[in-house]
């Protein structure tokens, strides 16, 4: 972030004071990386530079507003968070808070309780920032302190009484601007400024209102911080134009003790390696949201009273639900890489390949949050909607299995389907043309949809279904055409037996016919043969006869010739 901004804003709601965490607090915490996180609080009385100390914190010259008038400046909480100064891997948070009033006001002493418990329970170190020399009545501006255990408890029950709050509180850090005097000598040395605290801090003798009430304050002080420090800051300039305006003012012009003693206390706050921890546990920014919102809800509700170990529930609550969150967004992550384009595959794959994603995401859950999610509930729940994820993702590949075989089937059996259409296959044969062409499909479909998912077969067995219909139609029309055909040939056969044989008769009719006009013809050619042997008989006779006349006349003739010659004679 780039400079200090709103952490928490106050609105008064039914009489009451209300505590929000701003929005924007919210958002850039919740956008930081999951890191430890140094949580430094400046508390005090107003107007005495808890902002301009703040700002040197964070390495800043300004950031959080300083004012230069009477009238206090900062309002509710600021807060600047960014890449510990000397840690690496954590940040460092520096808190602002608005200056604490006059005690005597009861109004106001309520809200600077609720301040001060809230910067107490938000930080591991607490700068408790005053100014002007330390003397023994100084002691008493820390009697907010003293009364913290009124106001938070360690249990959740609250039956502790505010006992072992010094276990969970910050280090604290009296911070005395404009200190100009020195700590006073003992046994001959000077005391170091812890032992003047400490000094300060001790029990008074005697019985007084004032007395015992300065003892129990200090008592209660000295429990609750048990890690405590007291740091003496010359003033930065003699100049009151300079010391009002601080955020304004270059080094050179500020005083040199001023510069290391603020330079070597920044140091030691950044250096103590000290990050915020609840119940013992090291937190992180998302977890730091947890508490923050744990301890506002608390401090705002009437009826009940922050405790370390709801903070602690709440923040193992948060973790936990982030964790959940963060693992669930992985696990979507990984399928959307790993799982989702592979798809549509064969079922045990598809399930290895969820099942590595969603055991991937419930060891990272144990290695996060392991040792909050203590009984397993989140560990449980995870898993619980891993498998439902993981039964949706097998739908969803089952699915995309069944879309993609009925495409293909679609697709390789699209000619034959054509062909269908166009009637090919309703001819006499075309069944086995079908049959061959089919079987085709059928080794296209195995090929294309080799391991594309669970569907495989299904969609085979609903395509086989149409198919065989498809086919028995087919079978049965080219079953019907060979029959007709049969049927046709059987007609135009015995047709052609029944042409044939009249063929045959007739020609049988005009071969007896032909006989027949034979037989006559030679009956007639007898006839005639006999009728010319009778006429050549005749003739012949005749001709015997004519002879026989011809030689009885020529012998007559001679006869007579004779007759007459013997007659001469
Ligand atoms: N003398 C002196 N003045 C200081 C010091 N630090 C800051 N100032 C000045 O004191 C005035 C108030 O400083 P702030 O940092 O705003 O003090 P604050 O405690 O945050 O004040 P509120 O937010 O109003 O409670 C400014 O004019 C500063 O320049 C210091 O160490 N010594
Ligand atoms: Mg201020």
């Amino acid at each position: 972030m780039n400079g200090p901004i709103k952490l928490t804003s106050t609105r008064v709601v039914d009489n009451r004071r209300q505590i929000y965490i701003s929005p924007e607090a919210e958002r850039i915490i919740s956008n930081l990386q999951p890191r430890s996180v140094d949580v430094v609080a400046v508390v005090g009385p107003m107007r005495k530079g808890k902002s301009h100390f703040a700002n040197l914190l964070c390495k800043r010259k300004s950031g959080f507003p300083l004012g230069d008038e009477m009238e206090s400046k900062t309002k509710d909480f600021w807060f600047w968070i960014g890449p510990h100064p000397v840690q690496t891997n954590r940040y460092l948070m520096v808190v602002d808070t608005e200056g604490l009033g006059d005690y005597s006001d009861e109004e106001q002493n309520e809200k600077d309780m609720k301040y001060l418990v809230l910067a107490t329970l938000l930080s591991n170190h607490l700068v408790f920032n005053l100014q002007g020399n330390p003397d023994h009545s100084f002691v008493s501006q820390l009697r907010l302190m003293g009364d913290l255990a009124e106001h938070v408890r360690v249990q959740k029950d609250g039956n502790d009484g505010g006992n072992n709050l010094g276990n969970h509180f910050p280090e604290l850090w009296v911070a005395v601007q404009d200190a100009h005097l020195k700590p006073p000598q003992r046994n001959g040395r000077r005391l170091t400024p812890d032992e003047f605290l400490e000094v300060m801090l001790e029990r008074k003798d005697g019985l007084t209102k004032a007395i015992r009430s300065h003892n129990d304050m200090t008592e209660a002080v000295k429990a609750f911080f048990p890690k405590r420090h007291l740091r003496l800051i010359p003033a930065p300039s003699i100049d009151s134009d300079i010391l009002s305006n601080l955020d304004k003012a270059g080094d050179d012009v500020l005083q040199t003790d001023y510069k290391d003693t603020v330079d070597n206390f920044t140091r030691e706050i950044w250096n103590s390696g000290m990050v915020k921890r609840v119940n013992g546990d090291d937190i992180r920014t998302s977890g730091l949201l947890h508490i923050l919102r744990y301890y506002v809800n608390a401090i705002n509700d009437p009826n009940a009273l922050p405790s370390v170990l709801g903070a602690y529930e709440a923040m193992a609550e948060g973790e936990c639900s982030r964790a959940f969150e963060e693992q669930m967004k992985a696990f979507q992550e990984s399928v959307e890489k790993t799982v989702k384009p592979q798809m549509p595959t064969d079922e045990e794959t598809c399930n290895r390949r969820i099942k590595t994603a969603a055991e991937s995401a419930v060891s990272k859950l144990s290695a996060d949050v392991g040792k909050w999610d203590k009984v397993g509930t989140w560990k449980k729940r995870l898993q619980g909607k891993l498998e439902t994820e993981r039964l949706a993702l097998l739908n969803i590949n089952s699915d995309k299995s069944k879309d993609l075989c009925e495409a293909i089937i679609k697709e390789v059996d699209q000619p034959v389907r054509q062909k269908v259409g166009k009637g090919v296959y309703n001819r006499i044969g075309g069944f086995n043309t079908y049959v061959r062409e089919a079987d085709a499909v059928y080794s296209a479909y195995r090929q294309k949809a080799s391991g594309k998912g669970p569907a495989v077969e299904k969609v085979l067995e609903t395509f086989r279904v149409t198919e065989t219909t498809r086919r028995n139609t087919i079978r049965d029309t080219d079953n019907k055409l060979v029959e007709e055909d049969r049927r046709v040939k059987e007609e135009q056969r015995k047709k052609q037996e029944a042409k044939a044989a009249a063929e045959r008769a007739a020609e049988k009719e005009r071969l007896a016919r032909a006989e027949a006009a034979r037989a006559a013809e030679a009956q007639r050619r007898a006839e005639a043969e006999r009728d010319a042997e009778a006429a050549k008989r005749r003739a012949a006779e005749e001709e015997a006869r004519r002879r026989a006349a011809e030689a009885e006349a020529e012998r007559q003739r001679k006869k007579r010739h004779n007759k007459k010659f013997l007659g001469i004679f």
